[in-house]
């Protein structure tokens, strides 16, 4: 059955599966407790709660027998780390420059599920991609499909780090795979290129300092020593993962879905700028941006803006220090007064 299913999920389009026990890492509550206890999560109050089931899929689900996990590649075909040499362009992570990777692998997780509950009469499953109380790297490292990095994420001797998790657990008993173990060996380039100092030790986060935190789930103005660290990244970052040697062995065979969109390479900042709701929820339907809203987007382009070093910017700002919103309008005058040299 396992073969069997492993060959499927494959056919699907899954660039690797893995299985393992629930309750094959048991270090894993008490890791999540004192990141939470250290406020490591910032403002993502979500993490605190529920931690009886992230911590432990066998509280989440006692009938589970198996978490079958899964890697979607979503390998880029450039340099993510160009566009941050182009100080008046927007810096997207890889990850959200095509359609919304929630809604292409959980398809594709129940096209696998169903696919067992057809051939196991009475199996049940649950999927899960990110939202769920589940923590998918250290259950995806325990079923083999790669280590998590001195960066935190996971990655495959034979995956590079480019891409996403997704879960499947049943009351199906499968064979276990042998856990991963790192090969991050004397490395430290991710920890080395993070432009914030975002890891407190390796393997890892205080996600109160990570770009992709500050710019996805922060509300509200940011640290005014951090902002000027963001350089032009305006959804996500993805320095880290790009800097990984082990990249030399990505997988391809990306969705098209999840390709980058032309309009999200390197868009004008100044254009992004100009965005109202009805402007930006037109142009970011069905890409995970949308999520975030236009006050969160555009505080982030002010941001931008400010690193620019482009004094012309400042017509553009200008507009906004009126904004409705307040972090917008704050924003835009931090923006000015750093392109007029008045902040370090
Ligand atoms: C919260 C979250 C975030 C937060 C916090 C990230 C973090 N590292 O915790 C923020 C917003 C910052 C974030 C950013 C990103 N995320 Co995110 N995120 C999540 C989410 C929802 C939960 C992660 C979590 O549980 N964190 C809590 C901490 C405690 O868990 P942890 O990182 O596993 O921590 C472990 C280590 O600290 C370790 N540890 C502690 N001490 C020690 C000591 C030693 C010696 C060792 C070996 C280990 C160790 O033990 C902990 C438990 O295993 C998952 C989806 C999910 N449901 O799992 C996606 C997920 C991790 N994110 C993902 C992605 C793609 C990203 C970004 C790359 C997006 C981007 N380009 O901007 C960045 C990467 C930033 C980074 N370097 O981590 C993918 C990663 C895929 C992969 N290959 O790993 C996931 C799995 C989503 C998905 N379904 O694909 N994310
Ligand atoms: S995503 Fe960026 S800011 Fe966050 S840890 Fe990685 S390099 Fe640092
Ligand atoms: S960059 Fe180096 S240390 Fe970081 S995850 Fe990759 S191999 Fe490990």
């Amino acid at each position: 059955m396992k073969e069997r299913l492993t060959a499927f999920a494959r056919d699907a389009g899954f660039a690797k599966v893995g299985v393992c026990r629930p309750d094959a890492v048991p270090e894993m509550a008490e890791r999540l407790a004192a990141f939470v206890d250290d406020g490591r999560h910032g403002q993502m109050a979500w993490m605190a709660e529920r931690m009886q089931w992230r911590g432990d899929p066998t509280a989440l689900w006692p009938e589970a027998r198996s978490v079958i996990m899964l890697a979607e590649v979503y390998t880029p075909d450039h340099d993510p780390l160009a566009v941050l040499h182009q100080r008046d362009r927007a810096a997207i992570s890889v990850y959200a420059q095509g359609r919304d990777y929630h809604d292409v692998v959980k398809k594709r997780l129940k096209v696998v599920g169903r696919w067992l509950i057809d051939q196991v009469p009475g199996a049940e499953i649950k999927v899960f991609v990110d939202t769920a109380p589940v923590m998918e790297k250290p259950l995806a490292q325990a079923a083999g499909l790669g280590w998590q990095g001195k960066h935190t994420n996971l990655l495959g001797r034979d995956l590079g780090n480019w891409f996403f998790l997704g879960a499947i657990f049943t009351t199906v008993d499968l064979e276990p795979d042998a856990p991963e173990v790192s090969h991050c060996g004397s490395c430290t380039a991710c920890l080395d290129i993070c432009p914030t100092r975002a890891f407190p030790a390796p393997y890892q986060l205080d996600a109160r300092r990570c770009i992709s935190y500050l710019t996805i789930e922060h509300k509200g103005p940011v640290d005014a020593d951090l902002r000027g660290l963001m350089g032009n990244r305006i959804y996500g970052c993805d320095d880290c993962l790009a800097i990984c040697p082990w990249n030399k062995f990505a997988a391809s065979g990306r969705d098209a879905r999840l390709a980058a969109r032309d309009d999200l390479l390197a868009p004008p900042l100044v254009e992004l700028a100009l965005l109202d709701e009805a402007g930006f929820r037109a142009r970011f339907a069905g890409s995970p941006i949308k999520r975030i809203g236009r006050d969160r987007f555009v505080r982030n382009v002010a941001y931008a803006m400010g690193n620019s070093g482009d004094p012309a910017m400042v017509a553009a700002l200008s507009h906004l220090v009126d904004d409705a919103d307040a972090t917008v309008a704050d924003a835009a005058r931090w923006a000015i007064l750093r392109l007029k040299g008045e902040l370090p």
